[in-house]
């Protein structure tokens, strides 16, 4: 099966980049509103303003394109301008997750050979000069730096990168997705035309910034739009609510465990002035699809996307939204499915390699000698349903706990160092709030550790969205004729 694909019919810019349509919007609209924090609103033009100091100050702290600047910080408006200025100023931006430990930052701060590093805790600060071969940059979001000269800005082309994104991909440890001003350009665009977004659409903004989720399709969404979004500092269904009805918000973008959250404040009909709530990142069960749509009184979008390819598919604007399913290629998107069922895609939003992880590459991608171009193999299992896309499952062993990815070896290997564990294996457990939560199947020696044991050995190891939330205890894991743990056969 093929679905999607004509870039062209699309009508999608071609040969620019992000940057210029956002300056070029905000040099033709300055007084716009553009993010709220707290209870100040910024302007398009001081955001502008802001954007071009940070640019200046970081190529005064010696800092020349290409390099690479890790930032991870909580949503603020001056960590937006720190990275939106970073940009401008040609440096590549590899956002990590806040909750990352020592060894999980110290990972990326090596793998990227990090000129220089954005982040709000002193413990943060420590971790990567520690990490870093010396000579690395350290500043907090409001880049508290000497001033200097932005010089010329926007130079980025199209295939220049711009972003790195740590994920596991399919296998293996954590690797960066090198995301190209292209790709950011063309997964930006097709969801604002395919989800109709205009200067006029004000975004409730939740999401953490250091995923393509909040930081893609809520930031970037919303400067392209030229519209605005109210900033909150993590999900609080309150807090949603008031945004919706004080602040004339008209989207919502959010993961499945949010809109559990939402139906079970109570409040979610205070979301019906809303024009959009989008759910995405994970699984949105179909019940759940049905609770929320009722409780806001409006259809609930589902869409799909991945870190390396940020928006693939989504629900229709017009027409029906059905729940279960993940939707239409958005405009440009081609999406195959193989003889096994695993969805392969090709398209401008779609990343051309990890960062310096050659054989990772070569698996990654298939030539199918359609002329085409290669197809990217994302693990996930999927079927065609009137041309809906359903998301079945996944070949990849991934758990998705609220949105965020764990992958069972990353836990199995911190596991596997506390003393009471011979032999351990993690797997997901259906959540109706989370989705999943991460188990730990455990063969001991004696005494099994109790969960809130396992949590507090991973303390400083694993960040505590990784950590297990059961324990069961097994004789023997089952394995395979080559004595591989079929982790699929726990549970
Ligand atoms: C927080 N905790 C979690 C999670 N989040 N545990 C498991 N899974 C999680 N997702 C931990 C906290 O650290 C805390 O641990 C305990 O759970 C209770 O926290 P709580 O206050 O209830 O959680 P929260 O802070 O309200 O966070 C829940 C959340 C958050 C708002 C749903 O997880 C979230 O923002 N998720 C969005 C993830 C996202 O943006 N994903 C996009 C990536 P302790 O008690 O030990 O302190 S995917 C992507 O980008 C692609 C492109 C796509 O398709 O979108
Ligand atoms: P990440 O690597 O964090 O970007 O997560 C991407 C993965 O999240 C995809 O490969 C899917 O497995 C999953 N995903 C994202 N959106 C959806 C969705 N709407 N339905 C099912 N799975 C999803």
């Amino acid at each position: 099966m093929v679905l999607g694909g004509d870039q062209a019919a699309a009508g999608l810019a071609a040969g620019g980049t992000l940057l210029h349509s956002w300056s070029a919007q905000w040099r033709s609209a300055p007084e716009s509103p553009l993010w709220k924090q707290g209870d100040r609103w910024w302007t398009a033009g001081e955001f502008d303003e802001a954007t071009r100091r940070a640019a200046g100050r970081l190529r005064a702290a010696g800092l020349e394109s290409g390099q690479r600047v890790v930032w991870s910080t909580s949503s603020s408006v001056d960590s937006l301008a720190a990275h939106v200025g970073a940009l401008r100023a040609g440096l590549v931006v590899v956002p990590a997750n806040t909750a990352y430990t020592e060894p999980e930052l110290a990972h990326i701060v090596r793998d990227v050979r990090a000129s220089a590093a954005i982040v709000e805790r002193p413990d943060q600060a420590d971790w990567v000069r520690a990490a870093s071969a010396g000579g690395i940059v350290v500043t907090g979001p409001s880049l508290d730096l000497p001033d200097g000269d932005p010089g010329d800005l926007d130079r980025a082309g199209p295939d220049d990168p711009a972003l790195i994104c740590f994920t596991s991909g399919t296998t293996g440890a954590p690797k960066g997705a090198v995301l190209r001003h292209r790709n950011l350009l063309a997964a930006t665009e097709s969801v604002t035309r395919a989800w109709r977004m205009t200067p006029e659409d004000r975004l409730i903004h939740c999401l953490p910034i250091f995923h393509a989720h909040g930081l893609a399709v809520g930031a970037y969404g919303t400067m392209t739009a030229g519209g605005s979004a109210v900033l909150l500092p993590g999900f609080d269904p309150v807090a949603v609510v008031d945004a919706a009805r004080n602040d004339r918000a008209s989207l919502f973008f959010g993961v499945p465990t949010m809109f559990h959250r939402l139906v079970g404040s109570g409040r979610a009909g205070e979301l019906s002035t809303l024009r959009l709530c989008v759910s995405g990142s994970a699984p949105l069960p179909a019940d759940l699809h049905a609770a929320a749509t009722a409780a806001i009184g409006s259809t609930v979008l589902e869409r799909y996307g991945m870190t390396e390819t940020l928006m693939n598919t989504s629900n229709p604007y017009e027409g029906e939204r059905r729940a279960g399913t993940v939707g239409f290629p958005l405009p440009g998107v081609e999406v195959r499915l193989d003889d096994s069922g695993e969805v392969l895609l090709r398209g401008p939003n779609v990343f051309d390699g990890y960062f310096e992880r050659d054989a990772a590459n070569a698996e990654a991608f298939r030539d199918l000698g359609d002329g085409g171009g290669r197809w990217f193999a994302t693990g996930d299992l999927g079927a065609d349903e009137d041309g809906y896309l359903v998301i079945r499952g996944r070949s990849k062993e991934l758990i998705i706990s609220g949105g965020f990815n764990v992958y069972p070896t990353e836990v199995e290997d911190v596991l596997l160092r506390h003393p009471g564990i011979r032999e351990v294996a993690v797997t997901g457990t259906a959540s109706e709030e989370w989705g999943e939560v991460v188990t730990a199947w455990v063969v001991t020696d004696g005494d099994a550790p109790t969960a809130d044991e396992l949590r507090a050995f991973c303390q400083g190891l694993l960040a505590s969205y990784k950590q297990p939330r059961l324990v069961r205890v097994v004789d023997a894991l089952p394995r395979n004729a080559l004595g591989k743990v079929v982790r699929g056969q726990l549970g």
